[in-house]
């Protein structure tokens, strides 16, 4: 019972008035390296930085009625944290790219599991075509769904079907 009035409380914290319409806050995550998107290896990752991605985002949110709110960490630590007060700071849902630490880290997969949120893993390249060690994703198991090799598509993907989800 208390479990369902935390969660009737969330969504509703989940969304803002503005402008007298509710809109659905989503939080966008990178992990360690994508900061440096567009810089290097644009053979893999292409030359779209992402700063632009994150532009593209925010417009592609705004056209349907949402909002974005992006950040990017090197530090495992603070996509832990992130994810751990998403619900608690209104996100409705999260898209995240946990860069290698897709491949590693049981702390995003207990944090993504614990926030209970709809999260959506996204991925520029193809994971699956490309060395042994990216084949497995530690976070697949506790996410409501994946997008991978679009490019920076991917983040734009991710966010649609995230928003058709809630909308749902
Ligand atoms: O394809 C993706 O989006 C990845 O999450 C990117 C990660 C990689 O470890 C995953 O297997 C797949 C790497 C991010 C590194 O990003 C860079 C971007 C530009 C230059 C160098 C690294």
């Amino acid at each position: 019972m208390a479990t369902r009035r935390a969660a009737k409380q969330r969504s509703r914290s989940a969304t803002t008035r503005s402008a007298g319409s509710r809109s659905l806050k989503i939080l966008v995550l990178s992990g360690p390296n994508l900061d440096r998107l567009g810089r290097r290896e644009p053979e893999i990752y292409g030359s779209t930085t992402l700063a632009q991605i994150h532009e593209r985002l925010a417009s592609e949110a705004t056209a349907r009625g949402a909002r974005v709110e992006c950040r990017q960490s090197n530090h495992e630590g603070d996509l832990v944290t992130w994810i751990g007060t998403a619900g608690d700071d209104g996100f409705a849902g999260i898209v995240i790219n946990p860069g290698a630490l897709t491949h590693t880290s049981y702390a995003l997969y207990d944090a993504i599991k614990g926030v209970g949120l709809p999260t959506v893993e996204v991925h520029i390249s193809k994971p699956d075509a490309r060395e042994p060690f990216r084949r497995r994703s530690r976070v697949a198991p506790v996410v409501f769904g994946r997008v991978a090799g679009f490019g920076p598509s991917s983040y734009s993907l991710a966010l649609s079907g995230l928003l058709d989800r809630l909308e749902a």
